[in-house]
């Protein structure tokens, strides 16, 4: 499932599961919103171990310049993706059932000096502000994504500007 057909895709968004799809997909949702050229797979850490090294590894010479790694409950992924290349890699705790993200959060983050994972809010939100940080990290050699980034922020702004809240 990509939008990859006609341009090389700038992200890779990458998830551990099948069951990851329901907080990802939010990050591709923003990305499409903002037109930047993604692709998505299921990578996992624990399953599918080659693939995450042949992924990571092949990566950059894709054209990918940004890598957003969601996984859930013991959370390797965006770690070990991180071990493999040196682009940015942005870690999404999804949401686990057993400990509520806490678990994916503190694997994801707690990296060792010297291998980075920016990491972001557990969930939606994390996915969400995961698209737009890799929006954020293209904008700097891409004029028309900082354009379209800061259009999406003024939108935004004049949203909450122009919500009034229930009278009592
Ligand atoms: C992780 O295990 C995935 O990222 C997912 O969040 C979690 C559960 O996976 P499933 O058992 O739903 O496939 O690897």
């Amino acid at each position: 499932m990509d939008n990859s057909t006609a341009i090389k895709p700038l992200v890779g968004i990458i998830m551990g599961s099948q069951s990851d799809w329901s907080t990802m997909g939010e990050a591709a949702a923003l990305l499409k919103q903002l037109k930047i050229p993604f692709e998505t797979k299921i990578v996992s850490a624990h399953r599918t171990p080659k693939l995450l090294c042949s992924y990571a590894e092949e990566a950059e010479d894709r054209g990918i310049q940004v890598i957003i790694a969601g996984a859930g409950g013991a959370a390797h992924l965006p770690g070990m993706t991180a071990a493999m290349t040196h682009l940015p890699v942005l870690g999404v705790p999804v949401q686990s059932k057993a400990l509520s993200g806490q678990d994916s959060l503190l694997s994801i983050v707690q990296m060792p000096a010297g291998i980075p994972v920016m990491t972001l809010a557990i969930g939606i939100a994390g996915a969400k502000n995961a698209a737009l940080s890799a929006a954020s990290i293209l904008s700097l050699a891409d004029p028309e994504v900082r354009k379209r980034l800061k259009t999406f922020r003024d939108q935004q702004t004049q949203t909450v500007l122009q919500t009034e809240l229930p009278q009592i």
